[in-house]
């Protein structure tokens, strides 16, 4: 297309697509506050998150990994939905969908986030548009959106699961347990590095209210099976667009979706503050802060 630039490449690209899927990572929620897990060497305490997303950190030392969520839980409740989660909201909604994409027929978000934020700005945008249905006399009821439309697949930062019986549910109470808070408080700043550590007896950790055994934040940790991931890959192998947004893509599986998109003829658009390697296999990049970029493209 004559003069078109890679914006208007790209648009055009998504207008044509049939079955949309993003593959979000921590980028999308840092400008909610949630810090990522690579930038700024060490997220917490200046030790390596990955080191302690695992089951062995978390049977070797128990208090410091519930430490750990306890301090991302904090933030996540904090935080709220920024301009990036609202647009992928937007496009889970089919009649914002089809403005930009008139042919799609589903959409899906495969977010490796445990924040839930990409869930909240769905709630949000779904409720609005139910009262406005309503204002606009189409009678009451959420309008709909692309059914199972946003899969966690690393699981959900405020689910607290029991480490021996199949108890598992959400619990947004802060702190999970008083030590937990105790302990804070002891950390004035999270860049600590590590010294002073306080550790808590498991009787003070978490429980099972159904067992009384420890309970675990329920994410999945390095080693353990993700979630939906047959789900995940019949969505992937039927895209034909895939958008990948604020992730290292380091991760697997979540980072070998988008190749396989393409290696089945679909678009790959990568979104990233950073480039990385894998960027030259991209039909398009834009770099930059999703927040900003994403809402200049879907405007
Ligand atoms: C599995 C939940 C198989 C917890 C997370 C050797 C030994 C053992 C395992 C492996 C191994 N080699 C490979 C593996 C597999 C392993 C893996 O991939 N390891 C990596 C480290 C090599 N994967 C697994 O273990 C997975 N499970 O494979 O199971 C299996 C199958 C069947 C049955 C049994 C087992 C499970 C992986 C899940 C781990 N849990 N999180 C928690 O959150 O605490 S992963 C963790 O990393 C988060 O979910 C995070 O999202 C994810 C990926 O990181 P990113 O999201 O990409 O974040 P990152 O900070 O890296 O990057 C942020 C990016 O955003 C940057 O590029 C930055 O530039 C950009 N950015 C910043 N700001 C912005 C921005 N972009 C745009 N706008 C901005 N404003
Ligand atoms: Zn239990």
């Amino acid at each position: 297309m004559s003069g078109s630039t890679p914006a208007d490449a790209f648009r055009e690209a998504f207008r044509n697509s049939k079955h949309i899927v993003v593959i979000a990572g921590a980028g999308l929620s840092a400008a909610s506050g949630i810090p990522t897990f690579r930038d700024g060497g060490g997220m917490w305490r200046s030790l390596d998150a990955t080191a302690l997303a695992t089951p062995e950190a978390f049977s070797e030392n128990p208090s410091l990994v519930w430490q750990f969520y306890h301090y991302r839980r904090t933030k996540a409740l904090k935080a709220k939905p920024n301009p990036a989660h609202e647009i992928i909201a937007k496009m889970s909604v089919p009649s914002y969908l089809k403005k930009v994409a008139p042919a799609a027929k589903t959409f899906h978000l495969v977010t490796q986030n445990v924040d839930r934020l990409s869930v909240a700005a769905l709630d949000s945008l779904t409720e609005r548009l139910a009262s406005e249905s309503v204002s606009a006399s189409d009678g009451p009821g959420k309008r709909a959106t692309f059914p199972n439309c946003i899969l966690e697949m690393h699981g959900r930062i405020y689910d607290v699961k029991c480490t021996a019986c199949d108890y598992c549910a959400e619990d947004r109470t802060d702190p999970l347990s008083p030590a937990l808070g105790t302990a804070d408080a002891l950390f004035t700043d999270y860049h600590d590095a590590g010294s002073r550590e306080v550790n808590i007896p498991a009787e003070d950790l978490p429980r099972c209210p159904a067992c009384g055994a420890l309970a675990r934040p329920g994410v999945v940790w390095f080693g353990e099976k993700p979630y939906h991931l047959d789900e995940i890959n019949s969505i992937v192998y039927k895209a034909d667009m895939c958008l990948v947004i604020g992730t290292s893509s380091t991760v697997r599986p979540a980072s070998t979706y988008a190749y396989r998109v393409q290696r089945h003829g679909g678009k790959v658009a990568v979104f990233n503050l950073d480039p990385s390697d894998k960027d030259e296999r991209a039909d398009f990049v834009f770099s930059g802060c999703c927040e900003t970029v994403l809402p200049s493209l879907f405007p």
